[in-house]
């Protein structure tokens, strides 16, 4: 089983919360999921978790340089995705990014690094069988 960090967009705007949600869910049918979270809408985004910021980074750092691969959704532009990604290039672990054109102009820093598998999809049909080769591979 492969650790994956899913990373998605939380203070960058939630509107994709129920795709992360399926996605997760889908991975979870064969692999571990250390970031279960980016798929809860039922978590406050706003409130009591502003207090909570150093612990939160120090998890999240810890499991990105503890997973087998970072699965990130990037449609709905993130400060914390975008820095997750970097920090997992820098540990050298395998970034898959998907996107989808028609909604995003994806950032010429994921897009123009080579380092990142980038990956257009539309449908989440798409996303979820993309997804289920990449962790087959
Ligand atoms: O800048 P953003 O907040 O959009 O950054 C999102 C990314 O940072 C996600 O991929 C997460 O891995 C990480 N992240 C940001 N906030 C949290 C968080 N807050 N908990 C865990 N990881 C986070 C508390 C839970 C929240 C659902 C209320």
């Amino acid at each position: 089983m492969k650790k994956v960090y899913f990373s998605g967009s939380i203070r960058g705007g939630r509107a994709d919360v129920d795709l992360y949600h399926d996605v997760i869910e889908h991975i979870q049918k064969t692999d571990i999921v250390l970031t279960e979270q980016v798929g809860d809408a039922s978590h406050d985004v706003t409130e009591k978790e502003f207090s909570r910021e150093e612990k939160i980074y120090l998890k999240d750092t810890k499991w990105l340089r503890e997973c087998d691969l970072v699965i990130a959704e990037c449609t709905c532009p993130s400060l914390g995705v975008g820095y997750e990604l970097a920090y997992a290039e820098k540990y050298n672990k395998p970034v898959y990014v998907f996107y989808r054109p028609s909604q995003t102009n994806l950032s010429a820093m994921i897009k123009g690094d080579a380092y990142f598998h980038v990956i257009p999809y539309e449908t989440k049909e798409e996303i979820i069988a993309q997804i289920t080769v990449l962790l087959e591979a």
